[in-house]
């Protein structure tokens, strides 16, 4: 009776954990492996249910022999002792072997889906240089091996179109990766890595459905949490007139806006120094934070720590160090260490002028 009722006890608790664990992960919009929106992370997720499946099957047997033999040969009162064995040669041979084979089968299934996602299907439609910073991701948009555009923390890119990407990093070893899309690749100092992505799943009525999360997957600093990126896929057409956005100079604001006035506060506030601005800045000599020509249309700030609005963007400005504690971006808001004692009024102007900057 109170072996039944601990086995009762012991497969509630499971079925609660279970329960538990699918009401979480439908609540997390966090990305998953096993919803694969391209031929890579397709690959990957076929060879994670494979390795799930047979480790499955064998603790399924392994426990139900288990909890057999446990119940069958139990001591009963008066029962006579049991007999006495000392190796079984078959049954080891047996345990061995079954492993051995069961391992092989997984490590030959590995190596299959190495090789199918380490070459493209055909060449490159774009090619991107990704240069991991501390702790934000610049994407250089390659043609014939020069820089066409530089965009930060959002890669975009048409359906089906086979992705070339050069990972690239000057300071430490961070990791790229976008769970739907690719595997993890380290972007190490040195040593540059290539990968390469194709996202085939579209839908059509909700772009909304086309926009991937990406992260950095190695440790490297304090804020490495908030590296994240987003990765838009969206149709021929609609890529192709980003492309044409991303490659204008910046907006000039109209005369006497509130948006002229933040320019004017962009730059003489020191922000030059580590941003560029195409058409209104100098180039800015060993780059150190995004650049902003079209900051306003992306939908990020700062790896992701917020989301870009008015409000969120403000606080960025104001106080970046109690936002992401540590960036390499000051607070500008009077305080120990600030680079500069902006107004509320001159913030309030440069978001204006950054959030014009389609
Ligand atoms: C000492 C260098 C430095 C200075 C000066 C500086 N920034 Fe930054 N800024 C950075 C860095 C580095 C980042 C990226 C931080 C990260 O994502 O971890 C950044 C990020 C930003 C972003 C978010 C960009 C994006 O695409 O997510 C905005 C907007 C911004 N800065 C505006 C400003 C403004 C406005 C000023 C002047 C008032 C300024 N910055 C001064 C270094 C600087
Ligand atoms: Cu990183």
């Amino acid at each position: 009776m109170r072996f039944r009722s601990k086995v009762r006890r012991i497969a509630g608790l499971a079925l609660l954990g279970l329960v538990a664990s699918a009401v979480l992960s439908a609540c997390d919009k966090s990305p998953s492996i096993l919803q694969p929106a391209g031929p890579i992370a397709q690959n990957e997720a076929y060879m994670a249910y494979m390795v799930f499946g047979v480790a499955a099957v064998v603790f399924v047997l392994v426990t139900a022999a288990l909890i057999y033999c446990i119940i069958r040969f139990r001591d009963r009162p008066g029962a006579a002792e049991a007999r006495q064995l000392q190796g079984n040669q078959r049954l080891e041979i047996i345990w061995t072997v079954v492993p051995t084979l069961l391992l092989f089968g997984i490590l030959f299934f590995t190596i299959r889906t190495m090789f199918l996602v380490a070459t493209p299907p055909s060449p490159a439609n774009i090619t991107v240089n990704v240069i991991g910073h501390q702790w934000w991701w610049e994407f250089d948009y390659q043609q014939n091996g020069k820089t066409q555009f530089v965009t930060a923390d959002e890669l975009h890119a048409p359906v089906n179109a086979i992705v070339h990407l050069n990972l690239i990093s000057d300071n430490v070893i961070h990791s790229f990766w976008i769970p739907q899309l690719t595997g993890k690749t380290d972007v190490i100092p040195g040593h540059n890595n290539t990968m390469w992505f194709q996202a085939t799943s579209f839908d059509p009525n909700n772009p909304d459905n086309n926009v991937y999360r990406g992260a950095c997957a190695e440790f490297c600093g304090t804020q490495h949490a908030h590296m994240d990126f987003i990765v838009v896929i969206q149709t021929q057409s609609d890529y192709n007139s980003w492309v044409t956005q991303q490659m204008q100079p910046a907006a000039t604001p109209a005369a006497g806006s509130q948006a002229a006035a933040g320019l004017k506060v962009f730059q003489t506030a020191g922000c030059e120094g580590c941003h560029a601005i195409n058409g209104v800045t100098p180039p800015v000599k060993g780059l150190i934070g995004p650049n902003l020509t079209h900051f306003g249309s992306r939908q990020l700030i700062a790896g992701g720590v917020l989301s870009n609005t008015a409000d969120n963007l403000f606080q960025w400005v104001y106080q970046a160090q109690t936002v992401k504690p540590g960036v390499d971006m000051p607070d500008f808001n009077g305080s120990a260490g600030s680079a500069g004692n902006l107004s509320q009024d001159q913030v309030n102007a440069l978001v204006a002028y950054l959030e014009s900057l389609q």
